[in-house]
């Protein structure tokens, strides 16, 4: 499959509310790996986190799977029997390629791959879920029902690991974030035009929350324990283990 660059927002245009369509699916490793800081080290450490909580014959969830990065990280790692992954996308160009991208993999544990909402989605027997970067993305009034959800589909001992790009409580620690993740995304060759027109194009779309609002929300959900095991500038991935 060929893997484009992302020029999308490279030329001055009248920007529109971003949507995962058929152009971003194209160039879609390219462009999550300039402008997420440690989005290699997050997937691959992803499948190593699945494979110490998958429990034998369980279901392991990816919610929003993109081209699959995680449910291949995943399915590389887990050793358990008769586990299956089910990647979810709401986005057809995404599920198609996630499709084509999938199969030219073999491994024990299979993935199937699921092309709707989230939201219709019933967590089941689920050992694993993982959401990497994906709740952002959701209306933050029905982010309560989709944790809700998540935590009663799990097994006991099971867990979510939710990845997300977040805010900092004091403005003056957020720019500061907001500066360093700006110059990342300049050091991986964006110009200060895509990063400004991709930040509209984000605006109402991504909306993102503190950690502490999350930790919240996990824990009210029913959630033990929430760590954090990644962070670089305002990205984050945690674990939240249900007991
Ligand atoms: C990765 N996890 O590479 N239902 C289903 N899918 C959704 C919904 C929804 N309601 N809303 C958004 N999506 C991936 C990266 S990208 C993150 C995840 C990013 C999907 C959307 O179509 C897109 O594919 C994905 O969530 C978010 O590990 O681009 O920053």
């Amino acid at each position: 499959m060929q893997i484009g660059k992302d020029a999308i927002y490279s030329q001055p245009q009248q920007v529109a509310a971003f949507r995962f369509d058929q152009s971003v699916a194209e160039v879609f490793p390219d462009m999550i790996q300039r402008s997420v800081p440690g989005y290699n080290t997050i997937v691959d450490t992803i499948g190593q986190i699945s494979a110490q909580y998958a429990q034998a014959d369980s279901s392991i969830y990816d919610l929003g799977c993109s081209l699959g990065a995680a449910s291949l990280s995943a399915s590389k790692y887990i050793q358990g029997e008769n586990c299956k992954i089910i990647a979810v996308d709401n986005s057809e160009a995404m599920a198609k390629r996630c499709e084509l991208h999938v199969k030219a993999f073999k491994s024990k544990t299979p993935i199937t791959i699921v092309c709707d909402d989230i939201q219709n989605i019933e967590v089941n027997n689920a050992s694993v879920v993982i959401m990497n970067f994906t709740l952002q993305f959701i209306v933050p009034e029905q982010r309560d029902d989709i944790i809700k959800n998540i935590f009663q589909g799990l097994k006991p001992g099971g867990i979510l690991i939710l990845s997300e790009k977040l805010s900092h409580t004091s403005q003056s620690g957020n720019e500061l974030l907001i500066e360093l993740h700006h110059e990342f995304k300049r050091r991986n060759g964006y110009s200060e035009l895509e990063i400004s027109q991709k930040r509209t194009a984000l605006e109402d779309v991504m909306r993102i929350e503190s950690f502490e609002q999350h930790k919240t929300r996990l824990k009210n959900a029913g959630f033990n324990d929430v760590i954090r095991w990644f962070t670089c500038f305002n990205f984050s991935s945690m674990v939240a283990v249900k007991a």
